[in-house]
This record gives C-alpha cells, structure tokens and sequence, in this order.
C-alpha cells in the first residue's frame, strides 16, 4: 500500500489542549504536566482511512504540527501554517473566549491555506456538565463555510472522540489534491 503523507496543524488558543490532543492520539497517553517547550514540535501518525476512490483502505501519515508558546491567533506565524492541507481548530468549552476566537484562527488558517480543511473541536469536555455545554453552545456561532467539515466535543483526558477527529480529517484531504 502506498502511502500519502499530509501535514496537518493544531491551532488555538492558549492552554486549550492542542498538546494534549495530539499526545493522546500519537503516543495514547494524557498526562497532566508538561513541560512547556518553545518551538513547534511535529509528530507522525499513520492512520488507515477508507480509499475516496474504489475499493480497500488508503494510508495516510498525518505530520501533525504543533506550536508552544503562543497566547494569541495573532502570534501565529504564517510560515508554521504553509502547505498544511488541514487544521484542527481547538477550543476550550470551559473558556467562552477560546470558541469566541475560533473564527479568527479559522480566517487565518484559510488565509495561508486557501484550500485547507478544518476541523473544530470543543476540548475538555470532561470538565463540563450538560447544561454547561449548552449554555456555551448558545453564545457561538458555529462558522458555516465548507471547508470547516465537522465540529466534535472532544476530551484529550478520556479520549472522546480525538481519534475522530484526526481519522475525519485524514479521510477528507485525501478528496483534495
Ligand atoms: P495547549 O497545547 O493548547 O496550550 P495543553 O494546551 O495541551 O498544554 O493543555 C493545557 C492544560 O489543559 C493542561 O493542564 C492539560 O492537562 C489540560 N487539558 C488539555 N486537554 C484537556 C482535557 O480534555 N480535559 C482536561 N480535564 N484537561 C485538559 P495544565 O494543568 O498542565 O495547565
Ligand atoms: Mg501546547
């Protein structure tokens, strides 16, 4: 089987777990002290996704990208985005302001990767209860743009859906070239 390699980026907000997002899908572990390195860290992750055309499973190896450090979309620099072919946006469901922002670091994604995709996920989910949720989700407004395909409530520390999203995303790039 060939392989197809992407690069991928988290992008967010401070302190919202796009760290702890790609720990638990590469090395499948959650650990609630890090050292806080600066730089960008890049991880690689093969995952096994449908083939978009015909039959059987197509390989695709995510490079995934992370930045440490920064505490404002601002802060992000354009060159840590270049030739990325998707994105996962990340907000913290404990944080109003991080799903207020998402839009902002969506605009910049596609302003260097016009043909990007996005995923969105609201992190810390365990921290939450239902009617919390709820009340968040009434203050936002969830961008209706195409190329953002899904949006899932995730947890980096029990693992809901994290394999989702990256599975979600590798299986949609391989539709564009
Ligand atoms: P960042 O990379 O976006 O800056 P980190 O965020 O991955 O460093 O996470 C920031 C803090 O949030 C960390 O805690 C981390 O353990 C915690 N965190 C990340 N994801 C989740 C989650 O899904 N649930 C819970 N409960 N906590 C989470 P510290 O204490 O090290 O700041
Ligand atoms: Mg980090």
């Amino acid at each position: 089987m060939s392989v197809i390699s992407k690069k991928i980026c988290l992008v967010g907000d401070f302190s919202v777990g796009k760290t702890s997002l790609i720990r638990r899908f590469v090395d499948r572990q959650f650990s609630d002290r890090y050292l806080s390195t600066v730089g960008v860290k890049i991880s690689r992750k093969s995952v096994e996704v449908p083939a978009p055309e015909g039959t059987g499973n197509q390989q695709v190896q995510l490079i995934v990208w992370d930045i440490e450090g920064q505490t404002k979309f601002k802060a992000i620099a354009p060159s840590y985005l270049q030739g990325a072919k998707g994105a996962i946006i990340v907000a913290d469901v404990t944080r109003s302001e991080t799903i207020e922002n998402l839009q902002q670091h969506l605009d910049l994604f596609f302003s260097v990767c016009p043909k990007g995709l996005a995923v969105i996920a609201l992190n810390k989910l365990d921290l939450v209860s239902e009617e919390e949720l709820e009340a968040q989700f009434k203050l936002v407004h969830f961008p209706e743009q195409p190329q953002v395909i899904a949006a899932h409530t995730t947890s980096a520390k029990t693992g809901k859906d994290v394999d989702e999203i990256f599975h979600k995303l590798a299986y949609n790039m391989l539709k564009i070239k």
